[in-house]
């Protein structure tokens, strides 16, 4: 089993929940800003980014974008992960609009699928817009893998050339429309994997805690967060996103995966780099 140190990537606010299954979702920026710091000083260093608006709805509004990270950089350092997902409709335009601040890392979801009743559009030109707005300002791209045809279809539009040559994989397991979080979907999609590759794995709701857990031990990354998972246990709402994050520290000591400092995420991720841009 590896003893790399384990990236621990939260995802602190998303774009679909609301303070009605959460009250005390983080919404505005200071409070983004606090959760994240939080998320860090537990033990992430890697912050998977969406923003809301003054009425708390889910943005790609470039000054909001601006005001977060600001914030964040202030209080800690950690690499910004900038979600160009948006929310299902959010229009391709709105989604690559941030990407202008030149965050160290995007998302490029890698394909379309029903998400709940709702149908996330990922279509090949969308990828092919994204996978170039990501590159054209310098960011290091997450490949969002829902599904494992969107696993396969790296090779495809790697042979035409959509997609940056570095990149990480992150598995989203447990979306209603894409692949159940269960250990052999996440044993099956490592398994496809070219060699070399970094990978992390999220799950949805209850899938949370056992897929991470599982992927700690298999060698991978993780990430955890309100976004995915509201809850700590049955019943239970998690207290923070601090208080996911620090569950999954504790797990990864005692399988032998020391947590990744920020510098050591980005020597792992390939951004050390990139830092002189
Ligand atoms: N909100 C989802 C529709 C991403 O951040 O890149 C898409 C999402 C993926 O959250
Ligand atoms: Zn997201």
């Amino acid at each position: 089993m590896t003893t790399e140190p384990l990236i621990i990537t939260c995802a602190v606010v998303g774009a679909e929940l609301t303070r009605e299954v959460y009250p005390d979702l983080p919404k505005s920026p200071d409070e983004i800003a606090v959760a994240a710091e939080q998320a860090v000083a537990a033990g992430a260093s890697v912050i998977h980014l969406h923003v809301r608006d003054e009425a708390g709805r889910p943005s790609q509004r470039v000054d909001i974008f601006a005001e977060v990270s600001d914030k964040i950089r202030r209080r800690c350092d950690c690499i910004l992960q900038y979600s160009t997902g948006g929310a299902v409709g959010t229009p391709l335009s709105e989604r690559c609009a941030p990407l202008q601040l030149r965050p160290e890392m995007a998302t490029l979801s890698m394909g379309t699928m029903n998400f709940g009743p709702e149908i996330y559009e990922n279509s090949e030109e969308t990828i092919t817009a994204i996978a170039a707005a990501i590159q054209a300002n310098g960011c290091m791209a997450e490949l969002e893998i829902f599904d494992l045809g969107m696993l396969e279809s790296i090779d495809r539009l790697a042979v035409k050339k959509i997609l940056p040559e570095e990149y990480h994989i992150d598995f989203v397991l447990g979306v209603p429309g894409g692949m159940a979080g269960t250990f052999r979907n996440l044993a099956l999609l490592v398994d496809r994997l070219t060699v070399g590759r970094t990978w992390s794995v999220a799950a949805l709701g209850r899938q949370q805690l056992p897929l991470t857990t599982h992927g700690i031990a298999m060698g991978g990354h993780v990430r955890v967060g309100l976004e995915d998972n509201i809850y700590y246990r049955k019943g239970e709402l998690a207290q923070s996103n601090a208080q996911l994050v620090a569950r999954l520290v504790r797990l990864s000591v005692e399988l032998e995966r020391p947590v990744a400092t920020v510098a050591e995420a980005r020597k792992i991720l390939g951004l050390d780099d990139r830092l002189s841009f």
